[in-house]
């Protein structure tokens, strides 16, 4: 399935974009995507960056990272695994605490994103998402959607959510309704397993689960426009044992650089991107 966001706010524009993405889909998985896909790679390949680390903070060796953000400052944190799930506000300089709220030992949290002074955050199988007031971390209410959920970010409009597989879904984030699906793919075809997510100047950063990988997205077509290669960010000397994947993006504004961690890692990077000039 092609792009099918529908910008207009307008529900019956929506409900009409649905049906043609429906009606078409069949059509679009044809010949004719990888003639699209084939026109693409001549404009535009995919480029692929390293990193320079510009900072190190602690990260709590014992937070099973799903979800981050940055604000003023302040490191928003959404954990998993079922009973040790959590909302934290986090002191990026000293990684002290701030604040924090256990969720239910049946929910297995993930991603979170900030929408103004609410935080929104979603659970893996569970199909339910969470509200919070960003300064009491009190729960507001709660949402539902239908798939499982992975990553969530926040582009000024819409909610944009994560299930694992290459597909973004566009949700309103007042009345929870999806009003558009997004297609991953590059020049090899779809880009599943995409994973924690943040929306940076115009494209959508996603992990892709099980790799040091994060893909730059552009979210009008779903082409993934670079990589950021992120190979031996943790170091062997950081490395206990239990590390699992690196799952965590965030943008601090204040110097353009991105804070990446991981699964249960020691550390939080601050880290530059710096183009390779080589071809993914
Ligand atoms: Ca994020």
């Amino acid at each position: 399935m092609k792009l099918i966001r529908a910008l207009s706010v307008s529900r019956k524009l929506c409900l009409l974009a649905l049906a043609f993405a429906i009606i078409f889909s069949p059509w679009f998985d044809s010949p004719f995507k990888s003639v699209f896909v084939a026109a693409a790679n001549e404009k535009d390949k995919a480029t692929l960056y390293s990193y320079k680390v510009v900072n190190t903070f602690s990260h709590d060796p014992e937070s099973f990272t799903q979800g981050l953000f940055l604000e003023d400052g302040i490191l928003y944190e959404s954990t998993g695994l079922n009973g040790k799930s959590a909302v934290k506000k986090i002191d990026l300089k000293t990684g002290k605490v701030i604040q924090s709220r256990n969720m239910q030992d049946k929910f297995f949290g993930e991603g979170l994103t900030i929408v103004n002074d609410k935080i929104f955050q979603i659970t893996w199988r569970s199909k339910t998402g969470f509200v919070y007031d960003k300064d009491s971390l009190e729960i507001l209410r709660t949402f539902s959607y239908k798939t499982q959920g992975w990553g969530i970010t926040y582009d000024g409009k819409y909610l944009i959510i994560s299930d694992g597989s290459e597909i973004l879904y566009f949700m309103d984030p007042k009345s929870f309704v999806v009003v558009g699906k997004l297609e991953v793919y590059n020049d090899n075809g779809k880009v599943s397993k995409l994973n924690e997510l943040e929306y940076i100047d115009g494209e959508i950063y996603a992990n892709i689960w099980g790799k040091d990988l994060i893909a730059r997205i552009d979210p009008k077509t779903g082409y993934v426009n670079s990589w950021i290669d992120l190979t031996g960010i943790l170091s062997k000397e950081d490395r206990k044992g239990k590390e699992d994947v690196l799952n965590g993006i965030a943008y601090n504004p204040e110097n353009n650089s991105l804070l990446v961690t991981g699964k249960l890692w020691p550390k939080i990077f601050e880290i530059k991107i710096i183009e390779k000039n080589q071809q993914k």
